[in-house]
């Protein structure tokens, strides 16, 4: 496996509110410590890229899909708390308080205008209190995009059955194109995406739209809200197994199709806490029935090590081995169809034992 890694990602590091408790963010830079650690003695190969180089394709395909006034609040709001005295240069941006409907307002007013009090804005641009802005975020942030945009510029000129993870950090899956939320700033997935549909081989964006040879499959124990959203009423697959009534709790229902263009291309397979490894191995049998592999070119995962039994934000019983059984899985499909496979890095909160973890999905590759 070829694991592209910017260490810009490690310079993110920050708070939470996690139950009543502001504590350091589960998401830190140790994760990549492990998995960086755990891959250096095996045998894939880790290439580090620089954000020089993967600057102009990142900056379109954030333009092209993230709401610009976000972004720019990312890059510059901690600076602005700082400078106000509101924060210590250590200290994170956190949001004080959340738009919310009046009752019987109308909802397509919703979300409003930016708030001028500089502490409510950043409510404006999150959804919950666990995607802190600390001075270098920002910085993180672009890397891991740039990491995922990258990564599918590569395997883009690849051959078929290529497989590239793209080692992102912040994570992705839950932030939408204009709000953080989850430990997500920009959603690496959806850039992914767009830098596929940027090849220039393809016919314009209308038509690209209509015949995106890309699927998503997202196997992070929480549903990716963000990715789903995004592809909502378009037709790309997006088809997610997570854990039941748990964690972005709106979302993720198996109800929940697709609209519009985007009508049956989305599936949700919310799975009850304590799954074992048999039950998601039989569950993911049934999520990669649902992928239309005819004239798939390139498969996205986004995967997350939160399923794994010991940790902290998730409820599955899945052990090491379980990994390598599911990546088994998607490459048998993958190599049989000819597809490529772009793995991305969600979450997965156990540090001393996550670089094992990925490792041994890497190796079902082999
Ligand atoms: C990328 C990613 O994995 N983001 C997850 C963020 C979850 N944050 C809120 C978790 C609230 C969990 N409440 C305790 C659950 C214990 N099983
Ligand atoms: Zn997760």
């Amino acid at each position: 496996m070829l694991v592209l890694y910017n260490p810009e990602i490690l310079l993110h590091e920050t708070v939470e509110l996690l139950g009543s408790r502001l504590i350091p963010a589960l998401e830190s830079p140790a994760r990549i410590q492990s998995i960086l650690d755990a891959l250096r003695s095996s045998e894939n190969e880790i290439r580090i890229i620089s954000s020089i180089e993967t600057n102009e394709i990142t900056t379109r395909m954030i333009d092209a899909s993230h709401n610009a006034e976000y972004v720019e609040h990312l890059r510059t709001v901690h600076q602005q708390w700082h400078s106000a005295g509101n924060i210590s240069i250590e200290e994170s941006v956190l949001p004080e308080c959340f738009p919310f409907s009046m009752p019987n307002a109308d909802k397509s007013d919703f979300p409003g205008n930016a708030p001028k009090d500089m502490f409510a804005r950043s409510g404006y641009y999150a959804f919950d209190m666990s995607t802190g802005i600390m001075k270098d975020t920002y910085k993180s942030v672009i890397a891991s995009a740039g990491t995922a945009c990258f990564a599918m510029q590569l395997i883009s000129a690849m051959p078929a059955k290529a497989v590239v993870f793209a080692l992102c950090r912040p994570p992705g899956h839950h932030c939408d194109t204009r709000r953080a939320g989850g430990y997500c700033y920009m959603n690496n997935a959806v850039l992914a995406v767009e830098a596929y549909l940027d090849q220039p081989s393809y016919r314009p964006l209308e038509q690209r739209l209509k015949d995106l040879k890309v699927a998503i499959l997202d196997i992070d124990f929480h549903h990716g809200n963000g990715t789903q959203s995004y592809f909502y009423n378009r037709a790309v697959n997006y088809i997610s197994i997570h854990g039941k009534d748990e964690y972005p709790y709106y979302s993720g229902a198996e109800s929940e199709h697709g609209s519009g263009t985007g009508k049956d291309y989305n599936h949700n397979f919310p799975l009850e806490s304590g799954a074992t490894k048999e039950r998601y191995l039989s569950t993911l049998d049934s999520a990669l029935n649902k992928v239309n592999w005819t004239d798939l070119e390139v498969l996205v995962v986004s995967i997350g090590f939160d399923t794994y039994k010991h940790d902290p934000l998730g409820s599955f019983d899945l052990d090491s081995t379980a990994y390598l059984a599911i990546s088994g899985k998607i490459a048998a499909l993958t190599n049989s169809h000819s597809v490529k496979c772009l793995c991305i890095l969600e979450g997965g909160y156990v540090i001393e034992d996550l670089g094992k973890n990925f490792v041994s999905f890497c190796n079902g590759w082999k």
